[in-house]
């Protein structure tokens, strides 16, 4: 039995999962929210918050547990002091500290050399954006960087690392060595020494401190094993395809959408494209792009007082398609706050009949969606040479049936929907295969393959109303 900790941006879980030959069992100990918190006009993750749920969830672990890991979204961090202390509360990614930034480290530095050191895709909230942003009194004071999961995996067993996937989505990790870029840091004057040894997926974190041990009832030498703590990674890890010829698209808060290669793609049109190079399971790559995700529907429920879902997606179904478009990677969606107004506003400004009623704002969203999707595949594919037949499409999202189906007719692509805890799956298939449980990577999603839910969705009519409304958005 292997626990997963996985802190995803709208809700975080804790999972126990029994895996073996043919046998992968997911069951959940603890759900909970993840809401952020403004203080003092800066927002926040409730970092201690989450930490007391994965206490909980933990405590609610059955006997048996071979190994604990943790995973959670990507960029932010906590900073320790030189006795190891939280120097403040981590920062939202969503915050305003970073405006104006990257565009300033662009400027000086250039887009091809950043592209070159780190390969990946220019996003404000980037990690080493961040320490830019930080004050200089704070980063005086700072002795540690670490990132999410490997701040709670601190927590947990008192040990200092950072784990592989995660650390490269910092922009701080060269693509080609796979080690900290020492003269980038230098060059933005960041202290090198912030930075933790690394640590590869399936490594050994450390055992339980004795008062978590206590707090928990679990036993003190329990171990927590490092695993693709990027959530998208371990979630790319648990896609259930078999050969190479697959997209995928890891869809909740975010949809990371790409393909899985060997090397990494650093070309012009990469960059200008504006795909990422992350690190996978086993030094995959995964060539993908950030597009929206379902965030903007998540902020107009929240907007809505919290609607029920299914039953606006099944009126959103009946809206008819394409009416409404946005470009749903317009950086004006980024921050939190009146996402109907905004999406009502962008379509004003472009032009497009403005959404009436809350199941035409959320047919607008959806439908904008899957046009994102399909010009992500369409252009991963053709970045870097990989054929795609099917798009797997795993995560929260692969619930909403009719975001599925709209993502296979604008792709033209089938679509293999679930599983919905991929992220968790991943986590904990790389802890079992470091304990000997499972073999490779084909042998993990084969294993995920026969054991989990899945649906397959037939692009359906005509692709032409597609390419259409692609090009009306700008997204051909
Ligand atoms: P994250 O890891 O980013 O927090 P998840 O993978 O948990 O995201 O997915 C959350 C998303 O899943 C929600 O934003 C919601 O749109 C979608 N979702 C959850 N439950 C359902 C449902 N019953 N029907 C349709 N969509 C759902
Ligand atoms: C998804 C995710 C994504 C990152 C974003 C910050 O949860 O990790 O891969 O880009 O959060």
């Amino acid at each position: 039995m292997f626990a997963a900790v996985d802190f995803g941006a709208s809700s975080g879980r804790v999972m126990a999962a029994r895996v073996g030959p043919g046998t992968l069992e997911l069951a959940e100990l603890r759900r909970f929210p993840n809401r952020p918190v403004r203080v003092a006009g800066t927002l926040h993750w409730d970092i201690l918050g989450l930490y007391g749920n994965v206490l909980d969830g933990l405590r609610a672990a059955p006997s048996g547990l071979v190994s604990v890991g943790i995973d959670s979204w990507a960029v932010d961090y906590g900073l320790l002091d030189e006795r190891g202390a939280l120097l403040g509360n981590p920062v939202h990614y969503r915050d305003a500290r970073t405006d104006g930034v990257m565009e300033r480290v662009r400027a000086e530095l250039g887009d091809d050399h950043l592209y070159q050191v780190s390969g990946l895709q220019f996003l404000p909230f980037n990690t080493v954006y961040q320490l830019v942003a930080e004050s200089a009194e704070v980063l005086k004071r700072a002795r540690t960087l670490l990132l999410i999961p490997d701040l709670v995996g601190y927590w947990l067993t008192g040990r200092i690392g950072a784990e592989r996937t995660n650390a490269s989505t910092t922009g701080l990790l060269d693509v080609r060595t796979g080690a900290w870029s020492r003269p980038l840091l230098d060059r933005l004057g960041l202290p090198a020494e912030l930075l933790p040894d690394l640590r590869e997926p399936g490594d050994a974190v450390g055992t339980l401190r004795a008062d978590v041990a206590e707090e928990t009832g679990l036993r003190a030498d329990l171990p927590v094993t490092a695993v693709a703590s990027h959530d998208t990674a371990s979630a790319v890890a648990a896609v259930p395809a078999s050969g190479e010829r697959f997209g995928y698209i890891s869809c909740g808060t975010w949809s990371l959408v790409g393909v899985e290669l060997p090397e990494p793609v650093l070309t012009e049109a990469s960059r200008e494209a504006n795909f990422t190079n992350e690190g996978g399971v086993d030094g995959t790559v995964r060539y993908l792009r950030n597009v929206m995700g379902l965030w903007p529907l998540q902020e107009c429920l929240r907007a809505w007082d919290s609607p029920d879902l299914p039953a606006l997606l099944a009126e959103a179904a009946r809206v008819p398609a394409l009416r409404s478009l946005i470009d749903p990677d317009d950086p004006e969606f980024l921050p939190p706050g009146g996402m109907p107004e905004r999406i009502a506003a962008h379509c004003r400004r472009r032009g497009m009949p403005e959404p009436g009623t809350r199941a035409e704002t959320v047919r607008c969203v959806l439908d904008s969606l899957a046009l994102a999707h399909r010009a992500a595949i369409r252009q991963a594919a053709r970045l870097s040479g990989r054929e795609v037949e099917v798009v797997h499409l795993v995560g929260g999202g692969s619930r909403n049936e009719l975001l599925c189906q709209l993502t296979a007719d604008a792709c033209g692509l089938p679509v293999v929907a679930g599983p919905v805890e991929a992220t968790a799956l991943g986590n904990v298939l790389v802890q079992a295969r470091a304990h000997g449980v499972v073999g490779d990577l084909a042998e993990m999603r084969a294993l995920v393959a026969g054991t989990q839910p899945l649906r397959r969705y037939e692009p359906r009519g005509d692709e032409s109303a597609w390419s259409d409304a692609a090009a009306r958005i700008g997204l051909g």
